[in-house]
């Protein structure tokens, strides 16, 4: 049985107060369905603890208006998630990314727009901007995913500047994981940081994006649900947006994101279709070592998130407020 409280707890507070007194003054709020309905201003959310992305996506959005809608909601997601990429702190994402078990960084990231675009990098080596790259494949090319050693090269052809993305940090974590060499993945502290960023504007227009290392000391070659569009991501601009993070094979199997939106597109709130999502995962898997987050914006505005396990944060930003939250979870 789902248990709502927790969500609902951490929800009823901070930020989301300021989304249910808003719908207060529109009437029939409810904390178990956050409805912001005609919500006319930015909302950024993204997974695990972001929120210096989002405060940079959302001042993206909220910058001069005059550009395309679209090339604005990428911007915002793009700029959100290279900051992600550039720091060596965030050991799942760009420079700094934990290697496969060959000493490898290798990307995976993509990117969706309010019109249905999309653009996809797998298995990339050596550019640390996975996402800019994901998007160049989108806007510059007749293709949603380019991997590997293709990716690479469209990244030099693009200009991207060319770099070793091994850390010192992260060269001496894999030296002393090398002793062992055991592979498994661990519940939240499993080296997760992966970026998924939602942004919708003012208007209700919706774009996303995702980018990360995969999982720490995978085999070579391994690529998850980030770079493949309704797994790690996806964006329909009439119904809602879905981001994943967490073990990969799990959302890939599932195709949780596009799962997540296709519920919006039946009537669920974006909370409801992340807890559908979720079990789903559960009732098909042995999810006792794996974790599972999902992030969800509808159209409307409403929010959702939810896991597996306890211990999934995320992100929401708004023009009034930043908070890092936990989600509620179904074990
Ligand atoms: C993957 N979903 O490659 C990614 C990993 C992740 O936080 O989200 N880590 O499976």
């Amino acid at each position: 049985m789902i248990n709502r409280r927790k969500f609902t707890t951490l929800f009823g507070t901070s930020l989301i107060t300021g989304y249910l007194n808003k719908c207060s003054a529109k009437g029939a709020p409810s904390a178990d369905n956050v409805i912001a309905s005609n919500y006319n201003e930015s909302l950024v959310i993204s997974t695990w603890n972001n929120q210096r992305a989002n405060a940079i996506a959302l001042k993206v959005l909220n910058g001069p208006v005059g550009d395309k809608t679209s090339t604005r909601l990428l911007d915002a997601v793009e700029q959100g998630i290279n900051s992600v990429e550039s720091d060596p702190a965030d050991r799942s994402v760009g420079l700094g990314g934990w290697p496969d078990r060959d000493g490898h960084v290798t990307l995976d990231a993509c990117i969706m727009d309010d019109e249905g675009s999309a653009g996809s990098v797998s298995f990339l080596e050596g550019y640390r901007h996975a996402i800019s790259i994901a998007r160049k494949v989108m806007e510059e090319t007749p293709h949603v995913i380019l991997s590997g050693l293709g990716a690479a090269q469209f990244a030099e052809y693009q200009g991207f500047e060319k770099e070793d993305l091994l850390t010192e940090d992260s060269r001496k974590a894999y030296v002393e994981w090398l002793k062992e060499g055991i592979y498994q993945p661990k519940i939240n502290i499993e080296r997760h940081d992966t970026i998924g960023l939602l942004v919708r504007d003012s208007e209700g227009s919706l774009a996303g994006g995702c980018s990360t290392s995969g999982l720490a000391y995978k085999m070579r070659g391994r690529v998850g649900d980030s770079p493949i569009i309704g797994a790690g991501l996806y964006v329909d601009n009439e119904v809602g947006s879905a981001v994943a993070t967490g073990l990969g094979e799990l959302v890939l199997k599932q195709l949780s994101s596009f799962l997540v939106v296709e519920l919006m597109r039946q009537g669920h709130p974006p909370q409801n279709a992340c807890e559908i999502a979720i079990k789903r995962i559960v009732e098909k898997n042995d999810v006792q070592d794996a974790q599972v987050g999902l992030i969800a914006i509808s159209k409307a505005g409403e929010t959702g998130a939810y896991s597996i396990h306890p211990g999934f944060v995320f992100a929401l930003t708004t023009d009034e407020n930043s908070s890092k939250l936990e989600a509620e979870s179904y074990l």
